[in-house]
């Protein structure tokens, strides 16, 4: 008995030897002293549906690097949520040490981050928010998107708003922070001017959609349209190759106001194709990054961080451009 009991304790022993050794070897720093170990992080990114987004997950995979300490896992979902979900489900049962989601849609995230937190791995939230319980992820780093539509919208109310003028919509992908709060800012600010809402549809974020979508409304309303708001740089470029197929000319027959500030939009503003930018800074990488390693390491870390914008006019836009990093 005794000498069975001592085999026992050895066994078990060994088992927590193991176990301790497979942690390390996973890369998990819990019980501290860890510093060095690599973590393994899954991303789950939306996919590649702008400019906006390929500067974003360059800035992730320069910060989330082997040199940095990081083992990444890259997932980039083609802007469908059901795929998005199913890889972070498989980070899960990967046994990653943290997880990175830059949600497409805001709903519909509960169950999944449910699973995450009974498995103990910590999600931190990138770029846009979900409208899940806050205790079920550790932070978020993103940017204010109600401010940045504010910020187009008084713009458009200051410059047009005592005029009638009609305006139409692209609208970034239904159901993303993004989107919705975006058009809430720019709503909230053109409340009470005299530009009427001809039209707002979604063009997902993309040049091709943005295009197709302006087609629609040219074919629609003609030269009715006074002013474009894009909710992203992208669409409104694509929308840029449909106004001058209808013999318009941009910036002029229709302004043009955008989010966003990648170098593509920022070159079509000093050249007076767009009117107005307002930023939003993709470079979020080494801030998540910083983040996750003191989330993995125990440390606490605030429930948000926001990143500042700025925004452009063309004088400004053409200042800004030799020295644009995106
Ligand atoms: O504005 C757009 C991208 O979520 C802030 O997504 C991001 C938006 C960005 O596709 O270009």
């Amino acid at each position: 008995m005794k000498a069975k009991k001592t085999l026992a304790g050895l066994a078990l022993v060994g088992a927590i030897a193991l176990t301790t050794a497979g942690c390390a070897g996973g890369g998990s720093t819990a019980g501290g002293g860890g510093d060095d170990k690599v973590i393994t992080v899954g991303f789950a990114q939306t996919g590649s549906e702008s400019g906006w987004r390929s500067a974003n997950t360059e800035s992730m995979k320069t910060a989330f690097s082997e040199a940095n300490g990081f083992n990444l896992i890259f997932n980039a979902a083609d802007n469908k949520p059901e795929a998005q979900i199913a890889a972070v489900r498989s980070f899960i049962n990967q046994g990653v040490d943290a997880i990175v989601l830059a949600p497409i849609v805001t709903d519909g995230w509960d169950d999944v981050l449910k699973e995450a937190k009974d498995a103990n791995i910590p999600v931190i939230l990138e770029d846009r928010t979900v409208s899940a319980s806050e205790d079920l992820y550790a932070s978020w780093v993103g940017l204010d998107f109600k401010k940045e539509g504010e910020t187009a919208g008084k713009w458009v109310a200051e410059n047009f708003g005592k005029t009638p003028t009609n305006l139409v919509v692209l609208e970034g992908t239904t159901g993303s922070s993004a989107a919705t709060d975006r058009a809430t800012g720019f709503n909230d600010a053109i409340k009470g001017t005299d530009i009427t809402v001809l039209d707002s549809q979604t063009g997902n974020f993309t040049r091709a959609e943005g295009k197709t979508v302006m087609e629609g409304f040219l074919q629609k309303y003609g030269s009715q349209i006074n002013l474009l708001f894009a909710h992203n740089d992208d669409m409104g470029l694509g929308a840029l190759d449909a106004i001058k197929a209808a013999g318009l000319k941009p910036g002029t027959d229709i302004k043009i106001v955008t989010i966003d500030a990648v170098k593509d939009g920022m070159t079509a503003l000093a050249d007076g194709e767009f009117n107005y930018i307002v930023e939003c800074n993709p470079l979020l990488g080494d801030k998540v990054a910083e983040v996750v390693k003191k989330v993995v390491a125990g440390e606490s870390v605030d429930k948000q961080y926001i990143v500042e914008d700025q925004a452009f006019d063309q004088e400004q836009a053409k200042a800004a451009l030799p020295d644009r990093k995106y």
